[in-house]
């Protein structure tokens, strides 16, 4: 029986591609762990109807896996003690060969996927299945998000609002993983994951209040616009300020812990976010404190116009979770059903077994960084269009669902006029909305404000009334 559970985990290890914290011994210990990671996946799969799939995966439980440190010394019990460093951590053979650890490894971490470009699913794939339910409303979420990036991209060139930031190319991240959550999982984002707000119901009138700082905007117009945030559902308000999300993260995730709640922290970052100090300290602290958080970098290959070859020598961001004793896995980031699925497996296992897991989305970003960026100076066209069109995680969804009998030309056609629609009105209806006023710039922070607060709004104040062809009409004083 053990050894059928270590060949099934071993075939699981190499199809999802996930690497376990220790790598000492894959007789026990990689068998330990994908062991659990295996109860979200039955072995029989109604591919003919994966609704039934569904009910069956939702139930499944991970047990506990405490034992790890227990048996990290197993290994060296017929070995002389005298070659064996008896360290704190666990014991460390010692060995007369001098040898360094080479830089790389022998061969790249596999990246999990189960639809291939042509939303084909890949033979013997392992994944958690969905409903047809969850199937559409995950493929009417990306296109809705494709739609307002689009939309508000084009507002801000026409001068409408100052600012805007697309996920294009990423929808598969921002839709799936957020339907892998439940909403009593804290999301905190980076700045392109506006899709985990829009799947939790954060409306396409709020997403347009916030773009044009607007007295609906919850964050009272003091935020750029795309700097999203909403109690209601859970979700931080963006932090761009690079990586800086990561450490609060694992400080709530460690709360939710100590509180005991079924839920864990989500936080989202980029390639470049990984070259941050503050990426660092959270993961060794995430690990150290055993804190339920999922760390979900998006490395789409450029940090504005920093290559991932300018941006560190490791084979990506997968591997330094090991560095760091934080069970990693890389995904097909354009592939929905993977990502659905990793992150699924990856909040289980962070819930039930107190550890934080670091997910790994292999994407690209097709848009600029922001409207501040021309991205074809740095990279080539090609390059875009390549990813653009052959790898649009959208496209490559909606022909899964439609090759399940899911989807018609007929709702395709239907979705996208109405939610054309309903963005085209939620601008035009945030446009007319009046402005917050000045004096709330200064609100919020302090429960008394100091008298240096009190200068300021006043010199504030002056300033409009001295040069008010400078400032915007539209705020009241
Ligand atoms: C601490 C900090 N340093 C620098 C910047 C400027 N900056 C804004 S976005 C960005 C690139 C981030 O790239 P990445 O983390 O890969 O995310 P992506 O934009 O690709 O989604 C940089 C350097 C910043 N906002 N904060
Ligand atoms: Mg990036």
């Amino acid at each position: 029986m053990a050894m059928r559970m270590r060949n099934v985990a071993n075939h699981v290890k190499s199809r999802m591609g996930l690497l376990s914290v220790t790598n000492h011994g894959a007789s026990f210990s990689s068998s330990t762990h994908i062991g659990k990671f295996l109860a979200i996946s039955p072995p029989v799969r109604d591919f003919k109807n994966p609704d039934a799939n569904f009910s069956k995966i939702a139930t499944c439980r991970f047990e506990s896996t405490k034992a790890d440190s227990g048996r990290l010394g197993s290994q060296y019990s017929s070995i002389d003690s005298n070659q064996v460093l008896d360290f704190p951590g666990g014991k460390v053979a010692f060995t007369p060969e001098m040898k360094f650890l080479s830089e790389s490894l022998k061969e790249r971490i596999p990246c999990y996927r189960v639809l291939d470009d042509n939303g084909q699913l890949i033979e013997d794939s392992n994944f958690v299945g969905v409903s047809s339910e969850i199937a559409r409303k995950i493929y009417s979420d990306m296109v809705t998000l494709q739609t307002m990036d689009t939309i508000f991209y084009e507002a801000q060139r026409q001068g409408r609002i100052s600012f805007y930031v697309t996920a294009i190319g990423e929808e598969a991240i921002n839709i799936a993983s957020a339907a892998a959550l439940t909403i009593d999982d804290l999301v905190v984002p980076q700045y392109r994951e506006p899709g985990v707000l829009l799947w939790r119901g954060f409306t396409l009138q709020e997403f347009a209040d916030q773009c044009f700082s607007n007295r609906g905007d919850s964050c009272k117009g003091r935020q750029m616009p795309a700097h999203y945030g909403s109690k209601k559902h859970n979700y931080f308000t963006v932090a761009s300020t690079i990586a800086s999300q990561l450490p609060h993260a694992v400080g709530a995730a460690y709360s939710l812990k100590m509180d005991g709640k079924d839920a864990c922290a989500v936080t989202y970052f980029g390639d470049g976010g990984s070259s941050e100090g503050d990426f660092h300290a959270a993961l060794n602290f995430a690990a150290v404190m055993e804190a339920p958080v999922i760390f979900i970098c998006r490395n789409n290959g450029w940090a504005i116009s920093t290559p991932i070859s300018d941006q560190f020598r490791s084979d990506g961001v997968v591997v330094r979770g090991q560095a760091y004793g934080v069970r990693s896995i890389r995904v097909d980031g354009n592939d929905a059903l993977a990502m659905y699925s990793a992150v699924y497996a990856a909040r289980q296992m962070a819930i039930s077994e107190h550890r934080p897991i670091l997910v790994e989305a292999l994407t690209y970003r097709v848009g600029h960084h922001t409207t501040s960026d021309d991205s074809t100076k740095y990279r080539s066209v090609d390059e875009i269009e390549r990813w653009r069109l052959a790898r649009d995680p959208v496209t490559r969804f909606q022909k899964w669902i439609e090759n399940n009998g899911w989807w018609s030309s007929e709702a395709e056609s239907e979705l996208r006029s109405s939610v054309r629609k309903q963005l085209l009105n939620a601008i035009q209806v945030a446009e007319r909305v009046e402005k917050p006023p000045v004096a709330n710039i200064f609100s919020d922070v302090y429960d008394i404000p100091p008298s240096n607060l009190f200068e300021q709004e006043k010199w504030l104040r002056e300033a409009i009334k001295r040069h008010p062809q400078d400032y915007p009409s539209v705020f009241p004083l």
